[in-house]
């Protein structure tokens, strides 16, 4: 990571309790741009339990006059919110390409997908909808009502820098909860806008707080005896120990982990269309969505013609830097990532032996020199039981596996530790409708791929993918909401006669 201006690179800071603070570490890391290592894009503090605790008595000291604060007024703030978001979304979209390599169109997409998030939730605070339902007794009467839960923890992963955070953001706040944030360590910057524009928004101090750093804080952020709801997205090993450690303190803990996407393609379908679904599931965001289209599940009859058009638009997919117009596809987002992802090539190759069909390597060479930088890779002749059909592998890699069976298809699909996100491609209404009920999935597309879930619908898994909550739409409430019954005896003054009904 060699950089010749290294003391003229930007500090950023911490947001506690509306001040911009170091962290009390006085330590720094680093934010790399992954196509281009050479390039720091700021220096953030590397933070430390010390500054967890001082965002937590900043969230616990503001919680009650938010809380009070009516839903409607919360949600002013969060309209103006989305404002300055919208304002900023060229600014905030080149940071994120520089940040986290995605190609710009994407990162627009990422930034857009926030605004949408924050006006749709905004909108909740004139519902936040509770309910009434007859009392058991005459003159007494019943509702329910949602109350904030107090302090989240939210911790986000690195592949949607601003839309991931905002899912959880903006929910929390609505409802009437105290935030503290811990970015993504390899994206802090499009974190730190979305908090600075909160800032800018009027959002009162110690509402939202931001503390930076790896899994120090991240850990402390969970171990806190404040925080009473932890809010994840990320690995299915984190999150796991996560909900373990919530679970020694009943904390609330929200979950949005791995998946092993798959689109069904019958023999009936458009091949093209399908090809053209399978080629952006696959590889938009470089394969590092947790929605990817790893698995292409595709028939017998359509096999081979299917795999050689993919390959052949495979092939011209061009790699590069998110901020060249012409890339289509960007880095991956770290050495580790790098390694991760060349490793399981490895495995296809020689312990599954499946059939590399295009990619395969690294780049290493030319512009490509100083960026984590993989080809799109292809695997034909997979079967499900091969261990790059099985795991995730969040990177420029799919793979295909034939079947000759709807049903066949559907238990390849189903047979994974995961249930994010499933697809297929049919002109067949009657097979359209059967594998929409019978995917275990958390989304299901029809002749679309795996990947574009819009912000006013549930999102979320089943399986090892999560643990039954979903985030956006309006059930995303549900998780920052706790209910609240109430109970209303209205016969204390009244005469007898008023009060008078059949006895059973
Ligand atoms: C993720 O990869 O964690 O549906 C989120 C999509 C995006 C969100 C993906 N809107 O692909």
């Amino acid at each position: 990571m060699a950089n010749a201006n290294k003391t003229s690179v930007k500090k950023y800071h911490n947001y506690i309790n509306g001040e911009w603070v170091k962290s009390s570490s006085g330590e720094w890391f680093d934010n790399v741009n992954p196509a281009d290592t050479t390039d720091i894009v700021g220096r953030f503090p590397a933070s430390n339990g010390d500054d967890i605790n001082a965002a937590v008595a900043a969230a616990k000291n503001a919680a009650t006059r938010w809380r009070r604060t009516p839903a409607p007024k919360r949600a002013e703030l969060l309209f103006t919110l989305g404002e300055i978001l919208r304002k900023n979304k060229d600014e905030f979209t080149q940071q994120m390409t520089r940040e986290m390599g995605k190609v710009l169109k994407e990162a627009g997409g990422d930034v857009q997908e926030a605004i949408d998030c924050t006006y749709y939730t905004a909108g909740e605070g004139r519902r936040l909808h509770g309910f009434t339902t007859p009392a058991e007794m005459p003159n007494k009467f019943a509702m329910c009502v949602r109350q904030p839960v107090g302090i989240c923890g939210l911790i986000t992963p690195f592949n949607f820098p601003m839309a991931i955070p905002s899912w959880k953001l903006i929910p929390a706040l609505v409802c009437g909860n105290t935030v503290v944030l811990k970015s993504g360590e390899d994206v802090p910057l499009s974190s730190l806008n979305l908090i600075k524009a909160c800032e800018q928004a009027g959002i009162p101090k110690g509402v939202v707080n931001l503390v930076n750093g790896f899994s120090e804080p991240g850990a402390a952020l969970v171990d806190h005896k404040d925080t009473r709801l932890i809010s994840f997205t990320g690995s299915t090993n984190t999150g796991r120990i996560i909900a373990e450690a919530c679970a020694r303190d009943n904390k609330i803990v929200s979950l949005e982990m791995g998946g092993k996407n798959a689109i069904i393609v019958m023999d009936d379908a458009d091949v093209d269309n399908a090809v053209e679904g399978s080629l952006w599931g696959a590889f938009g965001t470089s394969g590092q969505r947790c929605t990817a289209s790893s698995r292409l599940i595709v028939h017998k009859k359509i096999y081979k013609k299917f795999c050689e058009k993919l390959v052949e638009k495979v092939k011209q997919l061009r790699v590069g830097n998110g901020l060249d117009a012409k890339t289509e596809v960007g880095p991956v987002i770290n050495e580790r990532a790098m390694d991760k992802i060349h490793g399981y090539i490895e495995i296809g190759k020689n312990h599954d032996k499946a059939t590399l069909a295009c990619g395969g390597n690294r780049l290493t060479k030319g512009a490509y020199k100083n960026g984590y930088f993989i080809e799109p890779t292809v695997f034909t002749n997979v079967s499900s039981k091969m261990r790059i059909a099985r795991e995730e592998i969040f990177g420029p890699v799919t793979c295909v596996i034939p079947f000759s069976t709807l049903d066949e298809a559907i238990n390849i699909v189903n047979d994974v530790a995961y249930g994010l996100s499933s697809a297929i491609y049919t002109q067949d209404v009657n097979q359209a409708f059967y594998a929409m009920q019978e995917l275990y999935t958390g989304i299901c597309y029809v002749n679309s791929a795996t990947i574009g879930a819009e912000v006013h619908l549930p999102f979320g898994g089943t399986k090892g993918t999560g643990n039954g909550h979903r985030e956006a739409g309006t059930q995303v409430l549900d998780i920052f909401t706790e209910w609240k019954s109430l109970y209303i005896d209205y016969s204390g003054k009244l005469q007898k006669a008023q009060i008078d009904a059949v006895e059973i």
